[in-house]
């Protein structure tokens, strides 16, 4: 297995990242052209989201062919120069494989709509009548997850958007195709895959109605899954690379399956249930503060259960499906630094490994649109259409988007204060955060004090300090409310972290006398000898070698 342990990873959402050819959208030579920038922050892999061919309805997301590169994003030259470069920077290229649904515009669902038995057998299909779906299942963007043919007389699943169809993993036949996916890109020196939501890939033999939800107790987690993680992995010698799996919606016992040295499945796992604790009774679209409480019982459940378990989590706020986590659970205003290092020290020094999103490391906002017009993405304006039609206002429906939408973590990277903040030449595809002139990599650069530096220290100590990678974690906070403190061990080496999650200041269960420990990092520039309390979204970490 690669070293995934003391590694950090970098997202780069490729449409917003750089473009290279001023048509306003990020493209492969763009990333290249910036890897000296990845490489300063001392990460050992990116995880570039989808560049493959695609009609684009989910951006990307949607593959029409898992071989071929969209050309909008370069050319498989491009591809290759880029895999060569990052790698001459010891930078692994993680590729996103989306498995669980292709678009309806690739070759086998085309070929199953042209009447093709062998082709249907790759995608869910029933027959049905117009009226009545196969089963009550609700898309994760709203509306039904069944589409009908009347040319077949049959419906076929699709738990995203109408134009990406679900595979038939129950159908040896795509799983072999996948394996060969998997190995065309490995031959390539790829060194790393992020499977997108892999834990829906199995589903249930007999298809049924959901009474009490929208059917995802069905498929997620499904009954083959672990199976098939496995032979994938088997057949194809991923076992060797990393690989983290994006799970929707899973379950503990499962992420302890699914991950880890010994499972034979995957390195790691995403799972969402910390971005879920500002969810009104689980629905996003209705607005609610962060329940802080449920945040650390989350956090410590997950963390002293997948370390008992010997799985492994993938450690992360921001992505590119959520709102910027500085805007969401940090102050984005007064104590916009302070908050911002305060969450990153917070995940980087548990148990697991870090993902940063290109933006996090500078504290990038959530955009503040005030039209529908400025919003891209498919399920933001599904969802302006529902919120709208459940009796909200325009605004009430744009205050919402303003917080939840994916689009809030697709702004344009912001590289300088000039124009379209560096990055484009023409006119960039989504609007960039009004606040870029401030907020960006040159200014941060020029700042010993700022957020990027911060992020760059935090990288480095993982590689200086074993006990960030290997540690076992137990947590010391007690019942103070706003209080998430930790301490890591690892062979006579111990790591204390203290994080103040809100903007008044706590005391501590107890004074602690670090006089013979190492002040490794925080976010307020003074030293004390007894921490007896925490300042506003103050943070801090210290090192000790017992004797
Ligand atoms: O996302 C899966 C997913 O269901 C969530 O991340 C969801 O988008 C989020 O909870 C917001 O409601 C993955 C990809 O990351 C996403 O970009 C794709 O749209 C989706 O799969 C379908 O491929
Ligand atoms: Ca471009």
């Amino acid at each position: 297995m690669a070293d995934f342990k003391h590694s950090v990873v970098y997202q780069i959402y490729i449409k917003s990242f750089c473009d290279s050819n001023g048509d306003g959208i990020g493209d492969i030579r763009g990333i290249t052209g910036k890897l000296d920038y990845i490489r300063s922050l001392g990460v050992d892999y990116i995880w570039i989201t989808p560049f493959f061919l695609s009609p684009m309805c989910d951006n990307g997301y949607d593959v029409a062919d898992y071989r071929a590169i969209n050309p909008m994003f370069g050319t498989m030259e491009d591809v290759e120069e880029l895999i060569a470069q990052a790698g001459e920077r010891q930078i692994g290229c993680m590729f996103d494989m989306v498995f669980n649904h292709t678009s309806t515009e690739h070759e086998w669902f085309r070929r199953a709509l042209a009447g093709e038995k062998k082709y249907q057998d790759y995608y869910i299909f029933r027959d049905g009548t117009p009226d009545v779906p196969p089963t009550n299942w609700e898309s994760k963007f709203g509306g039904s997850a069944w589409e009908y043919v009347p040319r077949l007389g049959k419906w076929y699943l699709h738990l995203f958007d109408v134009g990406q169809a679900d595979l038939n993993w129950d159908n040896p036949q795509v799983r072999e195709e996948l394996k060969d996916v998997i190995r065309f890109w490995k031959s390539k020196g790829v060194r790393g895959f992020r499977f997108d939501v892999v834990n829906l890939i199995s589903k249930p033999e007999r298809l049924e109605n959901d009474e009490t939800g929208d059917g995802r107790k069905y498929y997620t987690d499904g009954p083959h899954v672990h199976e098939y993680l496995q032979e994938l992995a088997a057949d194809t010698g991923i076992e060797d690379m990393v690989t983290v799996g994006e799970m929707s919606s899973t379950s503990l016992e499962n992420c302890i399956r699914y991950s880890g040295e010994k499972s034979g499945e995957l390195s790691m796992c995403f799972n969402f249930h910390h971005l879920k604790v500002d969810y009104q009774d689980g629905d996003k679209w209705t607005l609610k503060a962060p329940d802080f409480q449920q945040l650390k019982e989350l956090f410590t459940r997950w963390q002293e259960g997948m370390q008992a378990g010997h799985g492994w989590n993938a450690m992360f706020w921001c992505n590119h499906d959520q709102p910027r986590a500085v805007s969401r659970f940090g102050d984005d205003g007064r104590y916009w630094k302070e908050s911002a290092k305060m969450l990153a020290t917070l995940i980087h020094l548990m148990r697991g490994t870090p993902y940063i999103f290109q933006g996090e490391e500078l504290g990038v906002t959530n955009a503040g649109y005030e039209t529908i017009e400025q919003y891209r993405d498919v399920e933001s304006l599904n969802y302006y259409e529902i919120l709208r039609n459940r009796g909200l206002t325009d605004r009430e429906a744009l205050h919402v988007l303003g917080e939840r939408s994916r689009d809030m973590g697709r702004t344009p990277m912001q590289w300088n204060g000039g124009k379209h903040a560096g990055f484009t030449g023409g006119t960039p595809w989504i609007d960039l955060v009004s606040n870029y002139e401030s907020i960006n990599v040159e200014a941060e650069e020029a700042d010993p004090d700022s957020i990027l530096h911060y992020y760059r220290k935090l990288v480095s100590l993982r590689k200086q300090y074993p006990v960030i990678g290997d540690g076992q974690i137990r947590f010391t906070n007690g019942d103070v409310p706003m209080l998430i403190s930790y301490e890591r061990e690892y062979q006579g080496e111990s790591l204390m972290v203290w994080c103040n999650l809100g903007s008044e200041a706590l005391v501590l269960p107890e004074a602690v006398d670090v006089s013979g420990m190492k002040r490794l990092i925080g976010n307020y520039p003074d030293e004390e000898q007894n921490i007896s309390r925490l300042r506003p979204y103050e943070c801090m970490a210290y090192h000790k070698i017992q004797p």
